[in-house]
C-alpha cells in the first residue's frame, strides 16, 4: 500500500473520558507531531458484541472479562450507562501505524513511565485483578488509547468499528460494494426478509466494504465466511436505538 494512505485505528477509552484527557490525547495526536491526519472520527457506544470481535484473540486470557468490562465502560461508568463510550478515529498518513504506537508506548502504563516517560500510557494506571477468596490473579490495564499493532490489525480493526460512508470518499481505502440487498438480523441468525423483531443491516444501494457483503452471502448460504456474522453486525449495530435499552446484543 502508498505508505501516504496508510491508515491505523485509534479508540480514546473510557478512563480517558472519565478523567477528561480527550483534548490532551487529540492534541498529541494531531498531524504537528504525527504527521497523520483524520480519515473518520465517532463516538461509540460499545456493545459486548463489538468488544468481543475487537478483542477476539484474548478470548482465553485471565483479563479477558474485565477487558470487555473495561471497554464497554461499564466499569469507569457503573451508573451511568449514558456516559459509557469511547471515540473511535481513523488517522491516516506516513507510517500510520508505527508512528501511532509510538505516541501510544507500551502497553502496561507503569512501564510506560519507566521507559518512556510523557507518551499517553504513561499517564495510565494498572489495577490488580482478585479472584473471589481476594487472590491476586492479574492486572487490567487502564491504558487510556488503543492503537493498532500491525496494519492487517489496523485493517481488521477499521473494517469493524467503521462503515465505507464514515469516511470520505478519497478517503476509503479498502475495497467497497453496493449492496443489492436486504439483509436482516435477529437473535445472532441473518435473513433476506424482515422478521418480526428483526433489524435492518442493510438495504439496497447501502455501500459496504466489499469483504462484508461476500460474507453475508456466504453465511446466508449457509458456507464459512472470512468474516463473522457478528463482526459484520456489531458495525451496522454501532449506536442504534435500541442501545437506548440496554443493548441489542445478546
Ligand atoms: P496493545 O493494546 O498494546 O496493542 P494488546 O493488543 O496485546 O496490547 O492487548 C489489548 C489490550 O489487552 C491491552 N490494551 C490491555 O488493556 C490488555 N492486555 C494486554 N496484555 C495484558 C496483560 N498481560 N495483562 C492485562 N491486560 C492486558
Amino acid at each position: 500500500m502508498n505508505t501516504e494512505l496508510e491508515q491505523t485505528l485509534v479508540l480514546i477509552k473510557p478512563d480517558a473520558l472519565k478523567n477528561s484527557l480527550t483534548g490532551y490525547v487529540l492534541s498529541l495526536l494531531s498531524e504537528f507531531h504525527t504527521g497523520l491526519r483524520f480519515a473518520a472520527a465517532k463516538v461509540v457506544h460499545v456493545s459486548r458484541m463489538l468488544a468481543e470481535e475487537h478483542y477476539a484473540e484474548h478470548q482465553d486470557k485471565i483479563f479477558y472479562p474485565s477487558l470487555i468490562d473495561f471497554i464497554t465502560g461499564l466499569l469507569h461508568y457503573p451508573e451511568q450507562p449514558w456516559k459509557r463510550r469511547v471515540i473511535a478515529l481513523v488517522y491516516q498518513g506516513p507510517d500510520a501505524v508505527e508512528n501511532m504506537r509510538d505516541i501510544c508506548g507500551p502497553t502496561n502504563p507503569h512501564i510506560a513511565r519507566e521507559t518512556r516517560p510523557g507518551c499517553i500510557r504513561s499517564l495510565g494506571t494498572v489495577v490488580p485483578l482478585k479472584d473471589a477468596e481476594g487472590n491476586d490473579v492479574g492486572e487490567r490495564m487502564d491504558n487510556l488509547i488503543h492503537a493498532s499493532a500491525a496494519n492487517s490489525d489496523a485493517e481488521r480493526e477499521i473494517r469493524l468499528w467503521f462503515k465505507p460512508d464514515d469516511f470520505p470518499p478519497s478517503m476509503r481505502v479498502y475495497p467497497t460494494e453496493i449492496s443489492d440487498s436486504h439483509y436482516y438480523f435477529k437473535d445472532n441468525r441473518l435473513y433476506l426478509q424482515h422478521e418480526p423483531g428483526s433489524i435492518c443491516l442493510l438495504a439496497p444501494g447501502d455501500i459496504v466494504w466489499k469483504s462484508d457483503i461476500e460474507s453475508l452471502r456466504l453465511l446466508q448460504s449457509g458456507q464459512t465466511a472470512p468474516c463473522s456474522l457478528e463482526s459484520v453486525a456489531a458495525k451496522y449495530l454501532i449506536n442504534h436505538e435500541l442501545e437506548k435499552h440496554g443493548g441489542v446484543a445478546p
